[in-house]
């Protein structure tokens, strides 16, 4: 068995645009299950853990205010091979590059706000999957 549990969010942008339902109709209409789900807004400790690999890096600071300026919808996602199935629904990082039928190519933009705002994050693999929903999800 190769299935997969994978933690996505829908980032303050895409929750504050209404898009958390497109979001998750994404990932539903491509077969995936959803496992856990909750709306809130992240404190600075939950990010700083999240996004640890990324501390020191020049857009830290930025990232970290963008993802902290509202609500986000956090979802766990199972099936098989979801990690990489929701990273290829999701696109590449920059929402100007991500193609078009990709949730970051279709609705993410560049907003001239010195961040990079694009919808949603989905962990990148097995390690990074558990770690980050145990952080998200200390219950599941
Ligand atoms: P991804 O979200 O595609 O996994 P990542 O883990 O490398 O990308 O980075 C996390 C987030 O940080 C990303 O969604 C947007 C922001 N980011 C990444 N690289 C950046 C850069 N070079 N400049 C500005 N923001 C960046
Ligand atoms: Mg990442």
């Amino acid at each position: 068995m190769t299935t997969e549990r994978s933690l996505v969010l829908v980032k303050p942008d895409g929750f504050r645009r209404g898009l958390t339902g497109e979001v998750l109709r994404r990932i539903e209409t491509k077969g995936y299950r959803l496992v856990a789900l909750n709306i809130l807004t992240p404190g600075t400790d939950l990010l700083a853990a999240h996004y640890a690999e990324h501390e020191g890096k020049p857009f830290y600071g930025k990232l970290m205010a963008f993802m902290s300026s509202g609500p986000v919808a956090a979802a766990v996602i199972e099936g098989e091979q979801c990690i990489a199935g929701f990273r290829s629904l999701a696109g590449p990082t920059d929402p100007t590059q991500a193609p078009p039928g990709s949730i970051r190519g279709d609705l993410g933009r560049d907003w001239g706000q010195g961040s990079v705002e694009n919808i949603v994050h989905g962990s990148d693999s097995a390690t990074s999957a558990g770690r980050e929903i145990g952080l998200w999800f200390p219950r599941l």
